[in-house]
C-alpha cells in the first residue's frame, strides 16, 4: 500500500509528465549535486547560478531571474474558499473547482523535458508541536535549493510526515515566466496552494507567505493561534535580562534590519530568532509564545551595509552549510562579488547591472533591482538566539508594529491597551515599496503588515485578534514605530537603523515599569527625555516634531480608516468601531 505521500507523488507524475523526478534529502551532497547542476542549466535562455567569489563569500551564488518576475504579484494571487466572503475584501477570490480546472490546465504536462523535484519540508523545528509537515514539487532547481535554506527540507521531514495524510501540499511550476499565464491559488480549506509561471521568492518557494501566513493564518483562526508578518527578537538589557518582542512591518519596511539589529547603546544586545513570519500560540501559562517556521532568511538586499547593518554582512559571509543565493543584484566584475546601492559608498566602477548590461554610472536607474534579495541561512546568523530552536517558543512581553509614512504617525507611541493595539495594528497605513509589483510609494492601509498574507476576511481576523487577547492571560504591551519620517526636503528625519536601539530601550523600561508616558489623543508617548539620545546629533526641535501630533494629518487619517472599515461593512468588530469613534472625538 502506497503511503499518502507517495500517492500526492504518483498524482503530480501524472498531472505535470516529468521526465525525471528527484526526491530531496537534504544532505550536504545534495546540495553540492545541485548547485553545480545549477550553474549548467538554463530557465528561459539564462544560465541559473553563477558561483561568485567563494573567498570574499565563501559558498555563494548568482541567480537572474526574468525580468518580469521580480516581486509578489498581488494581482495574481488568490484565495479560492467556497464563499467569497469568507475570503473578504481583502483577497482576490476565485471559486475553488474553477480555479483548480484552471490551474490544472495550465498544469497539465508542464514539466515536459523537466526534472520535478519533490520537496518534503517542515515548518518550524522538529519537535514542536507547533511545527507543520509540508511537500512541494518544483521544476525550478533554484526554487529548490531555496526551500532547502529556507525550510527544513529532507529525509527528518518525510520521516515526520511518515502514514499521515496532515500534510500541507504546494505544487510549483515556473511554466514559461508569462504574466499573462501566472497565477498563486490558495485553497485554505484543502491545505493546498498551486502556483504557476513565477519563479520568485513569494511566489514560488511555497513554504513562505503561501503557507506560513495565508494557509496558516487560516488554520490559526480555526485553531485558536495567529500565524503573523513579524519578526520574533530577545533584546538583552545592561542588567541580562532578555526581552522578547515582535514586530510587523510591511514587506520591505525594516524587519529584517531590526532583527538583525546591532544596538549602538552601550549594555544592549539582540538576539534574533525570526526575520519575516510569526507564529503564536497560547502557552500553558496563558503567555503569548512565538516560533519561527523559516529556518533562512530572504532579505532585501539593497541599503544593506556595513552602517546600516553589519551583522547582516557578517552572515552573508558567515557561510557554513548551506549555500547563498544572490538573486537580481549588481555584479562587481573587478573581483567578481554581489554589489548593491547601500552596499558601500562608493560605487565600484566595472558593474554588471541586474538584467546583465554593462551599468552605466552616469545613469540614474539602479544596478541592483530594487528587490534585489539574497537567500541565507538563519544559522549563519552570529547574533541568533540560543531559544531559536526551543520547541516551546518564546514569551513575549512586547508587539511592535511599524509602517512607512513621511508624515502623521510619531516616532514611537504605545497602545493603552491590547483592545486600542489590536485597533491602531488595523489602521496602519504604509508606502508601496518594490516587494509587490504594482506603483512604489502610495500609501495603502495594510493592517498588521497583513493585507497580502491574510488568508481569510480581515474582519474575522480582526475579530481573532481580540479573542487572543481575551484569552491571554499576560498580555503584551503593544507599540507603534514609524521610522520613515521625512522633512520638507523629503530627508529621513530619523537615523533609523542600529539608532532603533533607542527607541527599543524606552520600550523595555516602559515593559518593566520603569519610565512613564504622556496621554495623548493617539496613545502613550514618551515623557520629556525619556528617550536616551546620547551620543546622536539631532535637534530638540527634530525630536519633538517625531513625537508630536498633527491634528490636520490626524484627521485625513482617520478620513481613509473610516474608507477603509467601510469595505469590510459589519465584519468589522464593534471594539474597533468604539475605539474609531474615541479617536475621532479627540482628534476633533
Ligand atoms: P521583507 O523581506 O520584504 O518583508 O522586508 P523587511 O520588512 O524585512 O525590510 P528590510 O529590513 O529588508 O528593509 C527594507 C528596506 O528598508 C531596506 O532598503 C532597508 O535599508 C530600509 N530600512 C530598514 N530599516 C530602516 C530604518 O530604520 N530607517 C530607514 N530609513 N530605512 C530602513
Ligand atoms: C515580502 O515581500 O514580504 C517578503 C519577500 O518577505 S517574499 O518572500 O517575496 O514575500
Ligand atoms: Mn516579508
Amino acid at each position: 500500500m502506497s503511503t499518502p505521500m507517495e500517492l500526492f507523488v504518483q498524482e503530480m507524475k501524472k498531472l505535470l509528465q516529468p521526465d525525471e523526478v528527484y526526491v530531496m534529502d537534504g544532505s550536504q551532497e545534495e546540495a553540492q549535486k545541485l548547485t553545480e547542476l545549477a550553474q549548467k542549466s538554463e530557465i528561459n535562455g539564462l544560465t541559473v547560478l553563477k558561483k561568485l567569489n567563494g573567498e570574499e563569500y565563501p559558498n555563494s551564488y548568482y541567480h537572474r531571474s526574468n525580468t518580469n518576475d521580480v516581486a509578489r504579484t498581488e494581482h495574481l494571487t488568490f484565495v479560492c474558499t467556497s464563499t467569497k466572503e469568507e475570503a473578504g475584501p481583502n483577497n482576490n477570490w476565485q471559486d475553488p473547482k474553477e480555479a483548480k480546472e484552471k490551474m490544472n490546465s495550465l498544469m497539465k504536462g508542464c514539466m515536459k523535458g523537466r526534472t520535478m523535484y519533490v520537496i518534503p519540508f517542515i515548518m518550524g523545528t522538529p519537535k514542536s508541536k507547533y511545527s507543520k509537515n509540508c511537500i512541494q514539487v518544483t521544476d525550478s532547481v533554484y526554487v529548490a535549493l531555496s526551500m532547502r535554506i529556507m525550510t527544513r527540507v529532507g529525509k527528518q521531514a518525510a520521516e515526520r510526515i511518515g502514514n499521515s495524510s496532515d500534510f500541507f501540499r504546494g505544487i510549483h511550476s515556473i511554466g514559461d515566466v508569462n504574466p499573462d499565464r501566472r497565477f498563486i491559488m490558495h485553497f485554505p480549506q484543502d491545505n493546498l496552494v498551486m502556483s504557476f509561471g513565477s519563479g520568485y521568492g513569494g511566489n514560488a518557494l511555497l513554504g513562505k507567505k503561501c503557507y506560513s501566513l495565508r494557509i496558516a493564518s487560516y488554520l490559526g483562526y480555526k485553531e485558536g493561534w495567529l500565524a503573523e508578518h513579524m519578526i520574533i527578537i530577545g533584546v538583552e538589557a545592561p542588567d541580562g535580562k532578555i526581552t522578547y518582542f515582535l514586530g510587523a512591518f510591511p514587506s520591505a519596511c525594516g524587519k529584517t534590519n531590526l532583527a538583525l539589529l546591532e544596538p549602538l547603546l552601550k549594555g544592549y544586545k539582540v538576539f534574533a530568532l525570526g526575520d519575516d513570519i510569526a507564529w503564536i500560540n497560547i502557552g500553558d501559562d496563558g503567555q503569548l509564545y512565538a516560533i519561527n517556521p523559516e529556518a533562512g532568511m530572504f532579505g532585501v538586499a539593497p541599503g544593506t551595509g556595513l552602517n546600516t547593518n553589519p551583522t547582516m554582512i557578517q552572515t552573508l559571509k558567515n557561510n557554513k552549510f548551506f549555500p547563498t543565493l544572490f538573486t537580481n543584484v549588481a555584479i562587481n566584475n573587478a573581483d567578481n562579488t554581489p554589489w548593491w546601492e547601500g552596499l558601500s559608498k562608493e560605487k565600484p566602477n566595472d558593474l554588471t547591472d541586474w538584467q546583465g548590461n554593462k551599468y552605466e554610472s552616469s545613469c540614474e536607474k539602479s544596478a541592483a533591482h530594487p528587490n534585489s534579495r539574497f537567500t541565507v541561512s538563519i544559522y549563519n546568523c552570529p547574533t541568533l538566539s540560543q531559544e531559536y530552536d526551543n520547541p516551546k517558543g518564546v514569551p513575549i512581553s512586547g508587539i511592535i508594529f511599524g509602517g512607512r509614512r513621511a508624515s502623521t504617525i510619531p516616532l514611537v507611541y504605545e497602545a493603552k491597551d491590547w483592545n486600542s493595539g489590536v485597533f491602531i495594528a488595523s489602521t496602519i497605513g504604509s508606502e508601496t515599496t518594490a516587494a509587490a509589483s504594482g506603483q512604489v510609494g502610495t500609501v495603502r492601509r495594510d493592517p498588521m503588515a497583513m493585507l497580502p498574507f491574510c488568508g481569510y476576511n480581515m474582519g474575522d481576523y480582526f475579530q481573532h485578534w481580540l479573542n487572543i487577547g481575551k484569552k491571554a492571560k499576560k498580555i503584551p504591551k503593544i507599540f507603534m514605530v514609524n521610522w520613515f519620517r521625512k522633512d520638507e526636503n523629503g530627508n529621513f528625519m530619523w537615523p533609523g537603523f542600529r539608532d532603533n536601539s533607542r527607541i527599543i530601550k524606552w520600550m523595555i523600561d516602559r515593559i518593566e515599569g520603569k519610565t512613564g508616558a504622556k496621554e495623548s489623543e493617539i496613545g502613550f508617548l514618551p515623557e520629556e527625555n525619556a528617550i536616551d539620545l546620547s551620543g546622536l546629533d539631532i535637534k530638540k526641535e527634530t525630536v519633538d516634531k517625531l513625537l508630536s501630533i498633527d491634528k490636520e494629518a490626524w484627521r485625513k487619517e482617520i478620513v481613509m480608516v473610516e474608507e477603509f472599515y467601510a469595505k469590510f461593512g459589519d465584519k468589522i468588530p464593534k471594539e474597533l468601531k468604539d475605539c474609531l469613534d474615541v479617536l475621532k472625538k479627540k482628534i476633533s
